[in-house]
């Protein structure tokens, strides 16, 4: 017998970065994972994630971070990645007035594909670029603030990844929101009474894309889970992950 503590686990958070291209979001996230800034990325092509441990209030997590081509040609490959996100940053460039205009099409394109409930799920706005001199500023971030109270998102952080400004932070402010609309969607569940038909199927399996090649489960009987899944009571929201670590590689396609 030892009084050892068994190593704390770390709980597996998948989070897309979605924006125009060019806003910088391979750069933000380079920044985060690797803390390195290079002035010219090659183009993302599709999607490619990696991993980042990071510590949070005490609690330990993996973010698996989806970066995306912002390209139009490159809709039909980024879109079913969308599925089983936990959180979603969607970003613009300070200097570019028409990134900002562009959120509301990443919104909605995450929502339809993602399948989440528009007003609870944890997305963050992150405007990058902010260390580019005022003169080339078109987008204050009174109109942003503006913006993300009509769609009624809570988060919305200025950040540099070339100099390095709040970065960290903005991955943070989204594992804070996304535990926010974790413990909303716990209470909201206790108001509704613990109460699990037991008679009605239920998956355990989340469906979802499998990073290593797998693919969506083609059990014709999903959808009919799925609709037990959102049933009175038995609502999923960031419980839908297990605890299995990701693979530390890179995924590129
Ligand atoms: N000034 C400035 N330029 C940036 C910043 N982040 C990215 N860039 C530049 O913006 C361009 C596009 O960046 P990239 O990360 O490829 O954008 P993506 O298409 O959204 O992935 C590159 O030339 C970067 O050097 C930043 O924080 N400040
Ligand atoms: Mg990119």
């Amino acid at each position: 017998m030892t009084n050892m503590r068994p190593p704390q686990r770390s709980k597996l958070l998948k989070v897309v970065i979605l924006g125009d291209g060019g806003v910088g979001k391979s750069a933000l996230l380079n920044r985060f994972v690797s803390n390195r800034y290079e002035e010219n990325n090659f183009h993302t092509i599709g999607v490619e994630f990696m991993n980042k441990d990071i510590e949070v209030d005490g609690e330990r997590y993996t973010l698996q971070i989806w970066d995306t081509a912002g390209q139009e040609r490159f809709r039909a490959l980024r879109t079913p990645f969308y599925r089983g996100s936990d959180i979603c940053l969607l970003c613009y460039a300070l200097d570019d007035r028409d990134s900002l205009r562009g959120l509301n099409l990443w919104r909605n394109e995450f929502l339809m594909y993602a399948d989440v409930d528009a007003d609870k799920f944890p997305f963050i706005v992150v405007g990058n670029k902010n260390d580019l001199p005022v003169a080339k500023r078109q987008v204050t971030y009174e109109a942003v603030q503006h913006w993300c109270a009509e769609q009624k998102i809570a988060s919305h952080i200025e950040t540099s990844s070339k100099a390095a400004t709040n970065v960290t932070e903005a991955f943070t402010l989204g594992l804070r929101q996304w535990r926010h609309m974790e413990c909303v969607a716990e209470s909201e569940l206790r108001q509704q009474g613990d109460t699990i038909d037991l008679t009605r199927p239920i998956r355990l399996a989340q469906r979802r894309i499998c990073c290593t090649g797998g693919g969506e489960t083609a059990d014709s009987s999903a959808d009919v889970d799925d609709a037990a899944m959102r049933s009175p009571g038995t609502k999923m929201f960031g419980q839908k992950r297990n605890n299995a670590k990701a693979p530390k590689t890179n995924y590129r396609l």
